[in-house]
């Protein structure tokens, strides 16, 4: 690992402002004088998350559970009076670049080829857009990632929330916490993938020492939600298959179709409760299944204050799950295109149209809504039931507990493999070894189709887990990687703190 100093070290040198302490923080000032002459006027941090459990279930509005994680981006910037956007990379397998800030010069972000300036691009656009300043400021910044890229930890949205941060710092205004998430989401929207909102609110929004339940509809919510304090303490311990999906090529036959099949299955959900001319649904855009949800059971008179909000989401979720066996049960090995409009008295072009395809094209025989669907309400409940478990972690016995949130990650490995179809060979076979070396619950984390694997393992455990999947996994399939390489390839974790900003007293 780059030497990031632990989060606690990172919390103390934002809050007691001892960033002279930080090597790395200090490595980057002094380059960046080197580079441009002059001392930054900040520095701003975004870390990278991991999705504990909760997969590809934000674009459907559905709760998810991660956590930010230690490895980051940290950009230094300087504004200038220069309509020049001048930014390098401390790493040179990412080349400098500078481009024009002009007032009304369009910044134009090729998602073709994969550079890593795009993704500044995206912010930087999204953040200008949003604060409507027709001449931005100039700006010199030198970026430092220390999270692996294309790995699932989310680098990518990290690099998009710095970069927004950062270009509204230089502009004089930073915008509130969801807004900035906002911009993110819809700005990294521009490299191509049809992406939902789990990452960059975790990055920005992130506290220390927890994990963080995130609602999005009908309002983005963050609940944070500290692990169970049992003995031994757990860890997570991230694993990388470095199997790399450039989400630019699979998009439209992985991700984007995802996207595709589950908003097809929410307009056909809503149709077959019956409320799919609430304009509750009608109206809104794009539908989601806790829209849906949410709008039959309101259609019902159920405002789910009857009961606790755990077990009106359990009960809620249950019921989902059956909606969706007597919605799609008869076309268990999915519908056509024209099958899915027939099915919604529409045409297979107005279809594409309504779940925006147009931007996000897409490629399937078939539409696999039914179990899209069982693995979208499903992968919730376990979600909210992780939750309960953390939340009641005092009273049930610590080792039943772990046990219990360990079972809950393996079931969503096995839904993500099976019913989703997110998972690749390179993760199945990480988390059945991890399993077998003593990781009480292991699962993908992120899109999937390869990058990493996550795994729930007792604190007095890690080094003898971590060994044994160096062992099994990593000198099998790559016997030449070693030493920093291989210590970014797995290592263990704990949850981090979001964004934030550092100037210079
Ligand atoms: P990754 O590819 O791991 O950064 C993507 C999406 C998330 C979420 C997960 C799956 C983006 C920026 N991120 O994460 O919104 O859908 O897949 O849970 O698209
Ligand atoms: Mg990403």
């Amino acid at each position: 690992m780059a030497e990031v100093p632990s989060y606690d070290a990172l919390s103390d040198i934002y809050s007691s402002g001892l960033l002279k302490h930080a090597a790395r923080f200090q490595a980057l000032i002094e380059e960046f004088i080197a580079t441009y002459g002059a001392r930054p006027d900040f520095i701003v941090r975004a870390p990278g998350r991991v999705n504990i459990i909760g997969e590809h279930i934000d674009y459907c509005g559905l709760p998810v559970f991660p956590m930010a994680i230690v490895p980051d981006f940290i950009i230094a910037v300087r504004a200038t009076d220069r309509r020049r956007i001048q930014l390098a990379n401390r790493d040179p397998r990412y080349p400098a670049c500078d481009y024009s800030c002009e007032p009304g010069s369009a910044v134009t972000i090729n998602n073709t080829t994969h550079n890593w300036a795009n993704y500044f691009k995206c912010g930087y656009k999204g953040a200008v857009e949003a604060l409507g300043c027709a001449g931005p400021r100039g700006m010199q910044c030198l970026v430092d990632g220390t999270v692996p890229s294309s790995a699932g930890l989310s680098g990518s949205s990290a690099l998009v929330c710095c970069a927004a941060l950062a270009t509204m710092k230089a502009n004089g205004r930073v915008l509130p916490q969801p807004d900035v998430v906002a911009v993110a989401v819809a700005s990294e929207r521009y490299i191509g993938t049809n992406g939902g909102g789990m990452d960059q609110t975790i990055s920005i929004m992130a506290q220390p020492h927890s994990a963080m339940f995130i609602e999005f509809d009908p309002a983005l919510a963050v609940t944070p939600v500290p692990f169970p304090s049992t003995t031994p303490p757990i860890a997570f311990v991230i694993a990388n298959t470095l199997v790399v999906s450039d989400k630019a090529v699979t998009a439209p036959v992985c991700y984007n179709l995802r996207v595709v099949e589950t908003r097809v299955g929410a307009l056909l959900l809503a149709r077959h409760l019956g409320i799919a001319d609430r304009p509750a649904c009608r109206d809104v855009d794009p539908l989601t299944f806790k829209i849906v949800m949410d709008e039959y059971f309101a259609a019902q008179g159920d405002d789910g204050s009857a009961a606790g909000e755990v077990q009106t989401w359990i009960r809620r979720l249950e019921a989902m799950l059956g909606a969706v066996q007597q919605a799609f049960g008869a076309h268990p090995c999915g519908y056509t295109r024209e099958e899915m409009a027939a099915a919604l008295d529409t045409t297979p072009a107005a279809l594409s149209a309504r779940v925006h395809e147009g931007q996000f094209p897409v490629r399937a025989e078939r539409f696999k809504l039914l179990q899209r669907a069982q693995h979208a309400f499903s992968e919730a409940l376990r979600v909210v039931r992780f939750r309960q478990i953390c939340e009641d972690g005092g009273s049930s016995s610590s080792s039943s507990s772990l046990a219990a949130l360990g079972k809950l990650m393996d079931e969503s490995q096995a839904s993500c493999r099976d019913v989703f179809e997110c998972s690749c060979a390179e993760l199945d076979e990480l988390c059945a070894l991890a399993r077998r070396a003593g990781s009480l619950g292991s699962r993908l984390t992120g899109a999937g189709w390869g990058g990493c694997s996550v795994h729930l393992v007792p604190q007095d455990k890690v080094a003898g887990f971590i060994a044994a999947i160096k062992e099994g996994f990593y000198s099998v399939h790559f016997p030449e990687l070693a030493g920093g390489k291989l210590d970014e390839a797995i290592f263990v974790t704990a949850p981090g703190t979001g964004a934030a900003f550092y100037t210079f007293s």
